[in-house]
């Protein structure tokens, strides 16, 4: 990349824009806040997935099931609501498995921009930008924090994933997987913003 030679530390992330964000009409505010950050979107489309591309998307692993699981009980824990009444379950794998399957069936219900996102330290800035995972503790500022107000009890209660507008990596190794599952190698391109040599 040329780039390189110019600012180390350059990444590539994914990110992709969910079926609320696209039925919301939010794919042009979502992307305008990630290069107006002077971040580069070096690949972009529009699909509609099947289930089993959705699948092989999201981690497998107990571990992250597990941790999938526990980020609602977070909330449940604080506000004093029963793990059980909200989950229909005190196990944080059982609520993780459950909440997997809201959210595979939840991204083939409509079209999804997904993306690749390139600049400095990218993945952490994206999350950033992006903001938390639940919009009550998602900063102003971010996406999540000022564009949604869903919450998980009424994600749980309703059985279905928390709408947040917007999916993006979390660690490198989510960013590689990612970024080969859902483009080719010729479908990411190599260019520079015209404010690259202002910016670096
Ligand atoms: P992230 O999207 O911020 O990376 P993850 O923990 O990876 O957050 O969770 C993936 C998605 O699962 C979230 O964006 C959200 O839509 C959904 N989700 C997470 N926890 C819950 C929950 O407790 N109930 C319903 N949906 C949830
Ligand atoms: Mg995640």
């Amino acid at each position: 990349m040329t780039d390189k030679k110019f600012a180390p530390g350059i990444e590539r992330t994914f990110a992709m824009v969910k079926p609320d964000g696209v039925q919301r009409g939010l794919i042009g505010e979502i992307i305008a806040r990630l290069e107006k950050r002077g971040l580069k979107v070096v690949a972009l489309k529009m699909v509609k997935p099947s289930i089993e591309h959705i699948d092989e998307h999201y981690p497998k692993d107990d571990k992250w099931i597990a941790r999938l699981g526990n980020k609602g009980f977070t909330v449940f824990d604080e506000q004093g609501i029963s793990r059980k009444e909200a989950m229909g379950t005190e196990d944080e794998f059982e609520a993780g498995k459950q909440v997997r399957g809201w959210l595979v069936d939840y991204l083939v219900s409509a079209p999804v921009v997904p993306m690749v996102i390139e600049g400095v330290q990218a993945i952490e800035m994206v999350r950033k930008i992006v903001g938390s995972t639940l919009p009550s503790k998602a900063d102003i500022g971010t996406i999540r924090g000022d564009f949604s107000t869903d919450s998980p009890l009424a994600a749980n209660l309703t059985k279905r994933p928390i709408r947040n507008l917007v999916h993006c990596s979390e660690t490198q190794e989510e960013a590689e997987h990612e970024i080969a599952h859902w483009f080719s190698a010729d479908e990411v391109y190599e260019f520079e913003r015209s404010d690259h040599a202002a910016m670096f």
